[in-house]
């Protein structure tokens, strides 16, 4: 049932009481309505019990997620995995995880951070270990083109370290990882979805990277924190190396891309170069900071740029001081209130959309206007704004249904809230009969990020809306301390929202992405080509040395590896190298070495190799670890290391 002393009438804009930016004194509320939540007393409606609109209301929608056994999901779902530094790739509407696909962090069950390929896409020190072993994904984007998903490429960034992986959306693996020089705290990522000047190109090129961290640049331990800058990143969509960086001021926290390629923007919250919270929220407006591509680039190649510190990247200057006139500004701050969260281009390719945060609005951009700033056009910057108009408390991130509607998750209120943007820029010009909030949803509890099928692209459909809730609090058996987070899935094809499933997720996926599914086409076998040390004959297979350096080279075909042994001597650099002979799709073997502290997997026509030094004596079971065959736990050989 729908509390209804908590929520708020649909058409009705927030409470008086609420219509005030949050300052300092009031931020002591924000955490509790977290805290409180034990209690069930917190205010904003962060508590309400049970759903508005819930799945009860509507078993029909509620029916179209439970998909039968062997039914298929419709779209695919692009989840950052957070801690674990992985992609998940779930299916949408079911909500099934399908799997991960490690990145940045090892991977006990592939052998990611085991295998010589994966170290070396994830980057060792001298002595051969893994330079990090930590990550913090937030958000994942993939390729585009003609305003759609390609199915090439997906990205997903590391907070903690700054770097950036490509998955390779045939196989799902990731096939690199490039380190953004000069940057502490990589947020947003977005590609581009087609170039700003060559027309031929109407696909990703470029993968756009917000550093949000301001640190002194080169690094060299500045106290004085107003002399720190930040730097916004691209990187080459294919060679993913870094072509160019902007000097900017404030903290990146999401990119957007236009659909015409020629802006990229980030939102700012801390424009007031503070070191502090209170300094960072002293501003009661900040900015979204549009990159004019082209411009950029051609300042690049007239040479118009410096290098930092022992980075060859050019860098070129986007700092407010350095970009007022628009006739040759790389920049353009435009002014949003206080500390934005999100920035999100609408699907038919004129707005920019910016929550406040901690204004409870959110801020319409329309495109044409920057660029018109940009050509000496439009004179004043701020008349980009089209709208800005109350939705509730703690805006954060926004969808779209593809039919003028945009979703806003309100991390206070514990709601989301479906708008008209047309009808908020009515509002906003004057016309104050205009009612453009057209529904609220309970939400349980204190949304991020959400997303729409297809939200991001120009082919929005508008049928099933995700939410990225920080807290599950009650939703869940409990499990000690710490709690999952709830996905929720709701039905958006109507003109209310409708609750369908809570999904408990383990912490903490913050972005996704929603596309259908046959944007994809996935192999399941791979060709032994790809490898260049394949091991392409049972025939080749053997024990290869040269001094203590040996190559032990062997394949397998279920149930058996093509060597039964092999005999080792102490102090051996060995490198293994193992290929999978079976080409059927997902007989995958494993292979493990007791004691070696070796475990990976190699599918159908793979390879994959691993080195370690024979420092222990004895005899060693090496057994598939994968289930693979009714002799799946015959399958082993014999490493025999003599002392
Ligand atoms: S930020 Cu996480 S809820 Cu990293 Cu996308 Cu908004
Ligand atoms: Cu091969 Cu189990
Ligand atoms: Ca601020």
């Amino acid at each position: 049932m729908k509390d209804d002393s908590k929520s708020t009438p649909a058409t009705e804009t927030p409470a008086a009481g609420r219509r005030r930016f949050i300052g300092s004194a009031a931020l002591a509320g924000l955490t509790l309505g977290v805290a409180a939540c034990a209690d069930k007393k917190s205010e904003g409606g962060a508590a309400a019990p049970a759903a508005g609109g819930s799945a009860a209301a509507s078993g029909h929608a509620a029916d179209a997620i439970h998909l039968k056994p062997g039914e298929l999901d419709t779209y695919y779902g692009l989840w950052s995995g957070g801690h674990t530094g992985d992609m998940r790739v779930l299916g949408l509407p079911s909500g099934r995880e399908i799997t991960r696909i490690p990145c940045f962090v090892p991977d006990a069950l592939v052998g990611w951070g085991i295998t010589n390929e994966s170290k070396a896409v994830m980057g060792t020190k001298p002595d051969g270990s893994l330079r990090y072993t930590v990550a913090d994904t937030h958000h994942t984007h993939a390729s585009y083109k003609d305003g759609n998903y390609d199915g090439r490429y997906a990205w997903i960034n590391d907070k903690i370290n700054a770097r950036v992986a490509r998955i390779r959306l045939d196989y799902f693996v990731c096939d690199k990882i490039t380190d953004l020089p000069n940057v502490q705290g990589f947020h947003g990522i977005f590609p581009d979805k087609r170039d700003p000047v060559d027309e031929k190109i109407n696909y990703t090129t470029r993968v756009f990277c917000g550093g949000e961290f301001a640190i002194p640049l080169p690094n060299a331990g500045i106290e004085d924190a107003s002399k720190y800058r930040s730097l916004f990143t691209c990187v080459d969509a294919e060679s993913m190396d870094v072509r160019w960086q902007v000097l900017i001021d404030g903290n990146c926290d999401l990119v957007a891309t236009s659909y015409d390629g020629k802006l990229a923007a980030t939102n700012q919250y801390n424009t007031e170069m503070g070191a502090h919270y209170e300094d960072m929220m002293s501003a009661e407006r900040d900015a979204c900071l549009f990159f004019n591509v082209a411009r950029i680039e051609a300042a690049v190649k007239a040479g118009k740029f410096k290098t930092i510190g022992d980075s060859k990247v050019p860098v070129v200057d986007g700092t407010r001081e350095s970009n007022k006139d628009p006739k040759t500004a790389l920049t353009a701050y435009v002014s949003v209130p206080k500390n934005p969260h999100g920035v999100n281009a609408s699907p038919d390719g004129k707005y920019f959309i910016c929550a406040g945060k901690l204004s409870p609005t959110a801020t319409v951009i329309e495109l044409s206007k920057v660029l018109d700033w940009f050509d000496g056009k439009q004179e004043k910057l701020d008349g980009a704004i089209v709208a800005e108009v109350e939705l509730g408390l703690g805006p954060l991130h926004t969808a779209f249904d593809g039919r003028g509607n945009a979703y806003t998750t309100l991390f206070l209120d514990s709601q989301v809230v479906k708008w008209n943007v047309d009808k908020a820029i009515a509002f906003h010009k004057g016309d104050k009969t205009v009612k453009y909030v057209v529904d609220r949803l309970d939400l349980h509890y204190q949304p991020g990020h959400l997303n729409a099928t297809q939200s991001e692209t120009m082919a929005a459909d508008g049928k099933y809306l995700a939410v990225g809730c920080k807290f599950s609090k009650d939703r869940f058996l409990p499990v000690g301390p710490l709690h999952p987070e709830n996905e929720q899935f709701i039905d958006i094809s109507g003109e209310k929202m409708v609750l369908l499933a809570d999904h408990p997720v383990r912490g903490e996926p913050h972005d996704f992405i929603i596309f259908k599914r046959d944007l994809v086409k996935p192999k399941q076998v791979y060709t032994l080509d790809e490898f260049p040390n394949a091991v392409k004959d049972p025939k080749e297979s053997g024990v290869f040395r040269k001094g203590n350096k040996v190559e032990v080279r062997l394949t397998s075909q279920a149930p058996a590896f093509s060597l039964r042994e092999f005999k080792l001597k102490k102090g051996d650099i060995v490198t293994l190298t193992l290929t999978n002979l079976d080409k059927v799709e997902d007989l995958t073997h494993g292979f493990a070495i007791p004691k070696y502290n070796v475990n990976f997997i190699v599918n159908p026509q793979e390879t994959a190799s691993v080195t370690f030094v024979a420092d222990k004596p004895g005899v060693f079971w090496c057994y598939c670890t994968h289930f693979c065959h009714a002799l799946h736990l015959e399958m082993r050989t014999r490493m025999i290391v003599e002392a």
